[in-house]
Formats: structure tokens, C-alpha cells, sequence
């Protein structure tokens, strides 16, 4: 089959990859950009830095979509990094002592930027902790050193710049970003799960004007950012 699958509902094909999120996040980069450095924290029994470790862990190679939820999509992009799975398994249980009673987890960026996920949600198979992007280390602009990339759910679960992972027994450390309705606890592409309350209908025409000015703005600040690295 060389025919590309449909696309979900309410998304659009988009023909770059643009650098994107929320708008307070345009201007914010991290500061460690090649050295990956994951602190494992919640209720976990010793506090860890993982660094060499995640090394250890198998590498997989993924080829996804990635769906943002302002409903632009940029198709097959190939990843390469570590499964969140054995991330978990191998790293997280043995070393960090991360409880096995554990049901959510938080991502921070070093950005500030955060999201949470059901830790179940991150077993997935194509949950991958990235460090390369199309055949190339990842980009600042995409995440570097280390991103979350979880296909299944809107880009906004993907955090880049990933500085720590909490394992929490409950969702009560769950402090979405920016405005409530826009955070849905999943955020699964296939269900629509754009956001809370509100409809996912109305979300897609909310977003849509908003899709254009963003991506311009990310853009200018990654453009000044790299002039001043020059
Ligand atoms: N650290 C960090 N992660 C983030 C964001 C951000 O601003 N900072 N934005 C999120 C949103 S809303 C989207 S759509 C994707 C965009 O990923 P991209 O910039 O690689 O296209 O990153 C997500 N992860
Ligand atoms: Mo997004």
C-alpha cells in the first residue's frame, strides 16, 4: 500500500513541520541542548538523574504523524530514540524505585512547559523518549535533547526539552498549562479528544485562525535565537 492512510478527524495535512505550542512558550529555549539529563521524581523511593542509562535501553526507530491540536497534521516523520516502556521497566522501577502503584506521570520541559499523561498511555509500543529526528540529532526547534513522542495523542502530550518525569500514585499533581479546557487528561487523536467542555467541533474552529500567527511567531524566535548563537 502506497496510498496514505486518512488522516483523523477534524485534521488537515500541513506541508512543514513547523516549531509550535503554546504562546508564552515562543521566546523560552532550553539551556541544555546536546547533554540529556532526566530527573526521575514523585513517589519514587530515590530521586534519580538518569543520563548514561537511557543509553543502555534498546533503540527503536518509529515512523509516525504528528497531530497538533489546533487540527494541522504533518505526516511520517521518522524517530529514533528509546520506548517510554523500557524507560520505565528498565530504569524507572529499578533505579528510581518509581512505585508500582503509580497511574500518572508528568513531563516538565526545561522550557517550563509541562503535560501529564496515564502512565498506561505511555506503555504504548509507539511511545517513544526521542533524541533523533529524521535521521539527524533532534533540533532545537523539535525538542533537543529529548522529546516525548506519543502519536496517538495530540502534539501538546509530546514534551520537548524533557529535564524531568514524575511517577504519582495519583492525578491529584495533574496542573495543566494555560486554560483548563484546553487540556484533556488523554488527548487521544482517534477519539477527538481535543480538549474539556467544550466540543471538539468548536475547538477546531477556535484554533484554526490561531494555527498561522503561532507558527510565524515560533519561528521568529527561533530565527533571533539562532542570530544570536552565530
Ligand atoms: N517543552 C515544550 N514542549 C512542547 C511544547 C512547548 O511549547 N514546549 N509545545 C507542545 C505543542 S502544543 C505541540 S503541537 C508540540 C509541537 O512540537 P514541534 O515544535 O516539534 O512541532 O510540542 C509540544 N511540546
Ligand atoms: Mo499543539
Amino acid at each position: 500500500m502506497t496510498e496514505k492512510s486518512k488522516l483523523p478527524p477534524g485534521q488537515r495535512e500541513r506541508a512543514d513541520f513547523p516549531r509550535f505550542g503554546l504562546t508564552q512558550f515562543a521566546e523560552r529555549f532550553p539551556s541544555e541542548t546536546s547533554r540529556i539529563q532526566v530527573s526521575i521524581t514523585g513517589d519514587v523511593e530515590s530521586p534519580t538523574l538518569v543520563e548514561d542509562a537511557l543509553q543502555g535501553l534498546s533503540r527503536f526507530e518509529l515512523n509516525a504523524d504528528f497531530h497538533c491540536v489546533t487540527t494541522w497534521t504533518y505526516r511520517s516523520i521518522l524517530w529514533s530514540g528509546f520506548r517510554f516502556k523500557d524507560f520505565y521497566e528498565q530504569i524507572a522501577v529499578p533505579l528510581a524505585g518509581a512505585s508500582l502503584d503509580a497511574t500518572f506521570v508528568v513531563l516538565r520541559g526545561q522550557d517550563g512547559y509541562r503535560s501529564s499523561l496515564p502512565l498506561e498511555d505511555l506503555l504504548a509500543a509507539d511511545v517513544l523518549l526521542a533524541d533523533r529526528m529524521n535521521g539527524e540529532p533532534l533540533s532545537v526547534a523539535h525538542g533537543a535533547p529529548l522529546r516525548l513522542v506519543a502519536p496517538a495523542h495530540y502534539g501538546y502530550k509530546s514534551v520537548k526539552h524533557i529535564k524531568q518525569i514524575e511517577f504519582w500514585i495519583s492525578g491529584a499533581h495533574l496542573h495543566p498549562i494555560g486554560f483548563r479546557f484546553m487540556a484533556h487528561p488523554r488527548a487521544r487523536v482517534i477519539n477527538e479528544e481535543r480538549g474539556q467542555w467544550v466540543p471538539s467541533w468548536l475547538l477546531r474552529y477556535l484554533y484554526r485562525p490561531f494555527i498561522g500567527p503561532t507558527a510565524s511567531r515560533f519561528e521568529r524566535f527561533m530565527e533571533a535565537r539562532n542570530r544570536e548563537n552565530q
